[in-house]
């Protein structure tokens, strides 16, 4: 009998053979199952899953305390009991010693789909019984436009979550102007899972239908081949250039909406006076903007006319947001779309990660799903999330965020469960001097990840496959029974068993656990959510027979939804939550904190890495770290799928034959890519489906350090996240700018030194120390 299950990239069933193997098997209802299955089989009982506690050598010889070693040690396997005994007592001395803000428990990180066994939530709800911590807000993924558009239009998940649907935009839009694309490898992933994958469908329909798309890309990729696409391919971090000459050219030759403006925003004169250059006498026409963008003036002009006589959708991908002055492609898109006054008409108006996420433009249920309570954090300080190695460096140092000042609070412990900093971050050299700072760092994992061997204390945790849980994600169209489908691989345990296990050592297991096993809190939280869904008058089955089904489908929703349709109808009786009731083409708010990084309209400001800034002198490469199409993140990067699309055993790197050919570079080759902040090994790809100038290595290849002897870093196995840099979008929002780098490439001479990543790090018993 298989068993159900789901998974961010799907929902999917497990069938187990005699010798101990997994196949895996679509959701029947799935019209588009995601590649990414793939990946589970072989990575399941991969020799990199962790298998017993591990414990840092120096860290079990010495105490805790700072230590450079992280990263570099051997790990001494023990026992649970040993295991467990020591992480107590050090959490109570690091409480006792330093106050609870001293334990940094942002554990910022994606884990895996169910709504009980979420590692982040139950480490969360742990870290609150053990009387609170010092905690992350927002994403990478959205640090930028979570701040920004709350002051833009009152509320960001009115645009992130309940954006136009599919279905309208289909019926609707003549044309889609898409910054960053619709790339449909990222469609397939939708937090906490998702059963029917809408968005393929979606873009043959657009495909059937012949709707125009401008695809705004420095990659060809980022739209289905299948889509009448009019290719720009502009300079990387010039799409503000490109809106601002679109915006000019659109009041310049009388094609705005003056009406709409006037009823439904704020701020648009002070917007056309920086258009018409009136304070610093730079025009921003299309002339302006081919000049910085690359995109010939006069392809720019007819873009602009043929938007104003469309049907039009302006979209702007979550990547644009994740660069330097990330905020301002998110404003200006919004800013062009109210020119074009199409914002709330059926297939107009603006739209933000379309092709983002599974989620954006889907019509799936928007219900609520059963959750697990965390309880209430006594400890306020918390710091934005991509600002983690800031604060180790810097413990006391003040901080701008959305307007307010903060201090970096001074961190002992570093306490991670479902995420891989050492995937997720910028800088990882930076990254590995801020996790020599704390005490004690430790990490429940599956896998010896980069940041399960940065840590002093790791701790072995089951995958979905070995425990059972309740699945659903963001509009998804089921909630699934997730059974268990196999044994836990060698000593995992749950995040919630270890837990536990710790509250009681701690004198709150009470409080943690209620009194309940794994089993009782999912048939618990069950029972909860579907006694609040029969009063909404849902026929929900008892917990037993939906166990047994494997699954509940949840009502559907409307299909048919246009963004902001209520407000443009009535924005006097629909105000947004802004302080002006409308769309904030310039802010008050935002002018009014004063940052030079991010003033009260949207503007063009140069970034410090970009084809136009001196340092491209030294480094002429635009590197472009997008998610990658062959796993989620760093997750399962063993698994076969990922492995597959490797060359020469390492990530690969796309790269115009111009560039390669000017670098003596073939397809094939091992590179190695560098700047001053380090270097990563990569496998060269040579494609004409980058613009010249920009190299592509996607994210996600574990991290496999070579450290010198003044702690350079080479990553043999092609981390993009050894070149970027560890800086902030802006002072208001604090986002991560992972997306972007500049970089110089050459080919690699001689051998290449090994992957080793791939095998355990070297693992000690203690009778051998
Ligand atoms: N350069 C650059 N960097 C980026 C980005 C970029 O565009 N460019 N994008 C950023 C974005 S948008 C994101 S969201 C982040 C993603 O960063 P992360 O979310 O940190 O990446 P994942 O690889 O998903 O890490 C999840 C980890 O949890 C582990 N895990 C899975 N299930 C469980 C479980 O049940 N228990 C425990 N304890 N662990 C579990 C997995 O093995 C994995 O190591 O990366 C960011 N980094
Ligand atoms: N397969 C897969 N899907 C995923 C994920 C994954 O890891 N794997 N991660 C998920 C997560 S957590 C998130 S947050 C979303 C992220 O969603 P996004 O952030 O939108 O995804 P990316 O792939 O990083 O970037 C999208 C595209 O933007 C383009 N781009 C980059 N810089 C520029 C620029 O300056 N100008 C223009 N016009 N385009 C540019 C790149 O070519 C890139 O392919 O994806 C989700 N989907
Ligand atoms: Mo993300």
């Amino acid at each position: 009998m298989p068993s159900p299950t789901t998974s961010h990239w799907g929902a999917y069933s497990v069938r187990t053979a005699a010798d101990g193997g997994i196949a895996v098997q679509p959701h029947p209802a799935d019209p588009a199952p995601s590649p990414l299955l793939g990946n589970v089989p072989g990575a399941l009982r991969h020799r990199t899953r962790v298998a017993r506690p591990a414990v840092r050598r120096g860290w079990l010889e010495h105490g805790p305390g700072p230590s450079p070693r992280r990263g570099l040690d051997a790990f001494v396997e023990v026992g649970w009991d040993e295991a467990l005994d020591l992480l107590a007592a050090e959490l109570d001395r690091v409480r006792t010693g330093h106050g609870n803000e001293a334990v940094f428990g942002g554990s910022y990180g994606w884990a895996s789909a169910g709504r009980f066994h979420h590692a982040q939530s139950q480490l969360h709800r742990f870290l609150n019984g053990f009387g609170g911590y010092t905690s992350s807000r927002n994403s990478y993924s959205l640090g930028t436009s979570l701040v920004l558009l709350p002051h833009l239009v009152g509320d960001a998940d009115a645009v992130l979550r309940a954006g136009s649907s599919w279905p309208t935009i289909v019926e609707h839009t003549e044309l889609i102007v898409a910054f960053g694309g619709i790339p449909e490898k990222n469609v397939f992933v939708t937090p906490g899972g998702v059963t029917r994958h809408g968005t393929p469908g979606a873009l043959a329909e657009l495909a059937a239908r012949g709707v125009g798309v401008a695809l705004i890309s420095p990659l060809r990729a980022d739209l289905p081949p299948s889509l009448d696409a009019d290719w720009f391919p502009l300079v990387p971090a010039t799409d503000v250039a490109l809106m601002l000459g679109l915006s000019h050219t659109l009041l310049a030759e009388n094609l705005h909406d003056q009406d709409f403006l006037d009823r439904c925003t704020v701020g648009a004169d002070e917007f056309a006076a920086y258009l018409h250059g009136r304070a610093d006498g730079v025009v921003k026409d299309a002339d302006w903007a081919a000049a910085l963008c690359g995109i010939d003036a006069d392809r720019i002009r007819a873009l602009a006319r043929r938007m104003a006589g469309s049907r039009t959708l302006v979209t702007v991908t979550w990547s644009l947001q994740r660069i330097q002055h990330g905020e301002q492609p998110v404003w200006a898109a919004l800013a062009l779309a109210a020119l074009l006054g199409q914002i709330g008409l059926p297939g107009g108006g603006f739209g933000h990660g379309y092709g983002s996420m599974g989620d954006v433009g889907d019509h799936g249920p928007q219900t609520r799903l059963p959750y697990l309570s965390q309880g209430r954090n006594p400890v306020g300080t918390f710091i934005p999330v991509a600002r983690i190695a800031d604060m180790l460096l810097n413990p006391g140092t003040g901080y701008t965020y959305d307007g307010a000042d903060y201090t970096y609070p001074d961190i002992r412990l570093v306490y991670w469960a479902g995420g891989n900093p050492f995937h997720h971050h910028q800088d990882l050299s930076r990254l590995r001097r801020a996790f020599a700072r704390p005490d004690t760092v430790v990490v429940h994992e599956p896998y010896w990840t980069s940041s399960a061997r940065h840590a002093d204390i790791v701790l072995p945790t089951t995958t979905t496959l070995e425990r059972e849980d309740l699945g659903s994600g963001r509009r998804d169209t089921h909630l699934i029974a997730m059974h268990q489908a196999v044994e836990p691989v060698g000593e995992a345990r749950d995040d919630y068993l270890i837990l536990a296990d710790l509250a009681r050592r701690l004198g709150f297991e009470e409080q943690f656990t209620e009194g309940r096993t794994a089993r009782e809190w999912i048939e618990h939280l069950y029972t909860g959510w579907a006694t609040g869904f029969r009063r909404a008058g849902h026929p929900v089955p008892d917990f037993e027979e939906f166990w047994t089904a494997g699954e509940y489908e949840l009502p559907a929703g409307p299909s048919r939804f246009t963004l902001f349709e209520a407000f443009r109808a009535d924005p006097e009786g629909a105000r947004l939550a802004t302080p002006s009731g409308r769309i904030e083409i310039a802010s008050a708010a935002v002018a009014g904190f004063g940052h030079a990084d991010c003033p009260g309209h949207p503007v063009w400001l140069e970034p410090d890495e970009w084809p136009g800034a001196a340092a491209a002198a030294r480094y002429p490469l635009h590197l472009i770290a997008n998610q990658p199409a062959t796993r989620l993140h760093s997750q399962l990067d063993v698994g076969a799928v990922s492995r597959a699309a490797k060359v020469a055993g390492r990530e690969a790197v796309r790269l115009h034959p111009d560039d390669a050919a000017a670098r003596d570079v073939r397809d094939g080759d091992v590179v190695r890519i560098f700047n001053d902040r380090g270097a990563c090994l990569a496998g060269a790809v040579l494609t004409g489906d980058v613009r010249p100038g920009v190299v592509q290595l996607p994210t996600g290849a574990w991290f496999d350090p070579v450290v010198d002897a003044d702690g350079g870093v080479l990553c043999v196995h092609g981390n993009p996240n050894v070149l970027t840099a560890d800086v902030p979008s802006s002072h208001l929002s604090q986002g991560c700018t992972g997306q972007h780098a500049l970089v110089e490439l050459e080919r690699l001479a001689g051998p290449p030194p090994p992957v080793t990543v791939t095998s355990p790090p070297p693992l000690l018993r203690k009778d051998q120390l």
